[in-house]
């Protein structure tokens, strides 16, 4: 993206402004973001987000918007919640989403400044103060109806429904892949169990449907740069009625290794870093968890690294239609 389409976006959204730079930022492997930063009077800058929802992925944008801000609306209504809340802008039409001639779906948000994602960098207390965030998170959304939010990808942790996709994509093989993925495949049947067991749970009663985030992993909570204190929980793309289990899961998955998800080498598992999540989730947690989401909250961890794989390998079987992919084998080595 150049200053000129920048620029056209930008006017979307702060018709006066001027873009003086546009910046490609961020992992995420789904939709695409971009600094900018706008003159908007002689003397005064903004730093701001600009991003492009991938309407491949989420087929109901506004949907996705809708939830997004029926929570921050909650979030910024909460005295106590003690973190920057990220609201979106609106259009000068009043809308939360831009299309613009091609069908693709821009939204803008302030810039946290002096802010970064602790992924594959975690110590002990940058997992707390991420695992406390998260669970502040939680907390704040407790009383908030979970119904009220649309399932805007359904099925999202439905794993034994992704079990089912996984077997078709290795039957059709239309990548011609599946000969060189046998040890992996191997591997995550080995996880089978874990599947079976969150599913027997979810049917059991014994999890209450909650507000979950669906994406906590590390790149997903904003540090400040120089204290490392939590700043931020961002990308509320994927909010929706859920269980706990899955977003402490996640953040187990990517917390605990010593590597980041895309690292080719083999991570260590840091007992110390598991701690430091899990005591400091409780501390925000504990004081509303059901007893069923208490004693299995760790087999969130374990089911969490098993459905990403089983989702990476999948999309590395059907040849990569899913992720944004850096390199050929990038699915596989997430997987
Ligand atoms: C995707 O694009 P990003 O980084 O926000 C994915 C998550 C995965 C994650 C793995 C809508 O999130 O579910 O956990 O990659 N989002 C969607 O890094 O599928
Ligand atoms: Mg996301």
């Amino acid at each position: 993206m150049n200053t000129t389409q920048a620029a056209r976006l930008l006017q979307q959204f702060i018709p006066d402004a001027t873009c003086m730079e546009v910046i490609p930022v961020g992992s995420g492997n789904i939709n695409d973001t971009f600094y900018i930063k706008a003159q908007t009077s002689p003397n005064a800058m903004q730093h701001l987000i600009l991003q492009r929802l991938n309407h491949h992925v989420f087929r109901e944008p506004e949907r996705v918007m809708d939830n997004w801000v029926q929570v921050t609306t909650h979030l910024a209504a909460q005295p106590h919640y003690p973190y920057a809340i990220p609201v979106p802008l609106n259009t000068v039409r009043k809308k939360w989403l831009h299309k613009d001639e091609a069908g693709n779906f821009w939204r803008m948000f302030p810039f946290f400044e002096n802010t970064e994602t602790p992924e594959g960098r975690a110590d002990v207390y940058v997992a707390q103060e991420a695992a406390r965030a998260y669970g502040a998170f939680a907390r704040a959304l407790q009383a908030f109806p979970a119904k009220n939010l649309a399932e805007t990808l359904v099925g999202f942790h439905d794993t034994e429904q992704r079990w089912k996709v996984f077997e078709e994509v290795l039957q059709a093989d239309v990548a011609g892949r599946v000969r060189q993925i046998q040890e992996e495949i191997g591997r995550l049947c080995a996880t089978r169990s874990v599947t079976h067991q969150i599913a027997a749970l979810k049917a059991s009663g014994d999890l209450p449907l909650r507000v979950t985030h669906n994406d906590t992993k590390a790149g997903n909570v904003l540090l400040h740069r120089d204290t490392k204190k939590a700043v931020a929980v961002i990308d509320l793309d994927t909010v929706m009625p859920g269980t706990l289990l899955s977003d402490f899961g996640d953040m187990v998955r990517t917390f605990v290794p010593s590597t980041p998800e895309d690292a080719k080498e083999r991570p260590q598992i840091r007992g110390d870093i598991y701690e430091a999540l899990e005591n400091a989730y409780l501390e925000e947690t504990g004081g509303f968890l059901a007893a069923g989401e208490r004693a299995y909250l760790p087999l969130g961890g374990l089911w969490m690294c098993a459905e990403q794989a089983l989702r990476f390998l999948s999309d590395y079987a059907a040849g990569d239609v899913y992720y944004k992919i850096r390199s050929a084998d990038h699915n596989l080595v997430r997987a």
